[in-house]
């Protein structure tokens, strides 16, 4: 198995010991579902054709708006169509590949693979979120990895986090994988923006959530000491025999 899908099932597992279940969606998707109904604004930089691969294709025509068909930059996609398919409680992941026009270094690449969480129910608490990252996070990275949340902004989750682990290389003192900060960012994450159950029709009243997102190319980075993302992508089997 390549080590992007070893990682993947090895994320994917601890969620769903927590409960959740896998869910998939296309790569091929329309403005509506990458942006707006996750609250992005029509004049947001991600939705500039510098960040997202848009598709010669003739737009897709809903309720009198055109919606241009692109390559998903986001699995968040996958979360809005099966909350317009189902009704709450949802504790779902979706994992699965995403491209942005990035010039490729190494630490980017043009496509990549992310995992996106999402847990909706009554009474879903910012607790229960923190509860859940501190434990994927050991679980991950083992028992002595600690988790740090700092304030952030996204569109689609309010309040919303950047959460960081301790340095899994020096334990948190400071060295050059964490810059001396002692420690990594991994995840993002918040409760879900109110805006975005309205636009999927679940009563924002009734209902909260959470939602997180995590790239899996950093994360097995990180995990196996791997220093350009490119290494993923050249089919060296030298390095792919590895994992
Ligand atoms: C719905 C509502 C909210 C998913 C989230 C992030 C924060 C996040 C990045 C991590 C690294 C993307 O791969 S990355 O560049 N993701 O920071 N993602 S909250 O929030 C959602 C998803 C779906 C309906």
């Amino acid at each position: 198995k390549h080590p992007i899908t070893c990682v993947t099932e090895e994320i994917c597992s601890i969620f769903v010991r927590m409960g959740f279940e896998i869910v998939q969606g296309p790569e091929v998707e329309t403005e509506y579902y990458n942006f707006t109904a996750l609250n992005i604004p029509k004049d947001h930089p991600s939705r500039d054709a510098f960040d997202t691969f848009f598709l010669d294709l003739k737009p897709q025509r809903k309720n009198n708006i055109d919606y241009n068909w692109l390559l998903r930059s986001q699995t968040s996609t996958v979360q809005i169509r099966v909350m317009q398919e189902r009704k709450p409680p949802l504790k779902i992941i979706a994992p699965g590949r995403v491209y942005r026009p990035d010039a490729t270094d190494a630490s980017h690449s043009f496509q990549f693979h992310q995992i996106e969480g999402l847990f909706v129910d009554k009474k879903v608490t910012f607790s229960q979120l923190k509860g859940a990252l501190a434990i994927f996070a050991r679980q991950l990275f083992g028992p002595k990895t600690k988790t740090r949340f700092r304030p952030h902004f996204f569109p689609f989750t309010e309040p919303s986090v950047e959460v960081d682990i301790s340095c899994i290389i020096c334990r948190g003192k400071g060295c050059r994988v964490c810059s001396q900060k002692g420690w990594l960012e991994v995840l993002g994450a918040g409760m879900v923006n109110p805006v975005v159950f309205e636009a999927v029709g679940y009563d924002s009243e009734k209902y909260t959530g959470f939602a997180f997102g995590m790239g899996v190319e950093r994360l097995a980075m990180l995990k196996y000491g791997i220093t350009d993302i490119r290494m993923f992508y050249e089919n060296d089997l030298r390095f792919l025999r590895q994992f």
